[in-house]
């Protein structure tokens, strides 16, 4: 199988995290994209353009990363991480990533057209939702998503003080911090 992905996307990332977890990364040969190129053969694959895209071997389009890392957790090794109550949470942390790219896009328009009410509003969805976040004491896809949030939050609005809402989180993310999954695949790795 393979993949169109970029390093930075939060999307992406849980996605990886999940392939190392159930032990299929090294079965997916990676191809490096910009969507914001609006590249030809990943249209011609996927029509959504997103990433992550997965093109499976007998050649058809997988989209939406959530639906990718399911794939990863029935082809790949080990306990299920996708139980109903691990896809319960990753569901509400996943409202930090999408609500944190929402903030990113929009830092990209220029001062004069920037949407404050939007801002302050995906800010609020963050605020809540960090302060609601619940790590298990395992690694399933409710806390894959959740290291990826709040990674992807450093990574891309450092200014956001998520540590003060929930300073347990801090000591949980450095207690993952040395997980191979998630330092082979921090946006920031070599
Ligand atoms: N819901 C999708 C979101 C994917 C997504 O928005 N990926 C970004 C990269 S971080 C992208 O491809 N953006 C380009 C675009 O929106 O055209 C998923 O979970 O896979």
């Amino acid at each position: 199988m393979k993949m169109y992905y970029a390093k930075p996307s939060p999307y992406v990332r849980r996605a990886l995290i999940t392939a190392h977890e159930k032990n299929v990364f090294d079965r997916i040969e990676f191809i490096s994209t910009n969507p914001w190129d609006d590249p030809a053969e990943l249209h011609a694959e996927n029509p959504i353009g997103r990433l992550p895209t997965l093109i499976l071997d007998d050649g058809q389009p997988m989209a939406e990363s959530l639906v990718i890392m399911q794939y990863f957790d029935s082809i790949g090794d080990g306990p299920a991480l996708g139980g109903m109550d691990a896809l319960r949470r990753t569901g509400i942390h996943q409202g930090i990533i999408d609500s944190a790219y929402a903030l990113v896009i929009e830092g990209r328009r220029p001062d004069e057209k920037k949407w404050d009410e939007l801002i302050q509003r995906q800010t609020r969805v963050i605020e809540r939702t960090v302060k609601a976040a619940t790590p298990s004491d395992g690694f399933d896809f409710g806390d894959i998503t959740l290291v990826t949030a709040l990674g992807y939050l450093n990574f891309r609005l450092p200014g956001f003080d998520w540590q003060s809402i929930r300073p347990d989180l801090v000591e949980w993310m450095e207690s993952l911090a040395s997980r191979p999954s998630v330092n082979l695949t921090a946006p920031d790795a070599p």
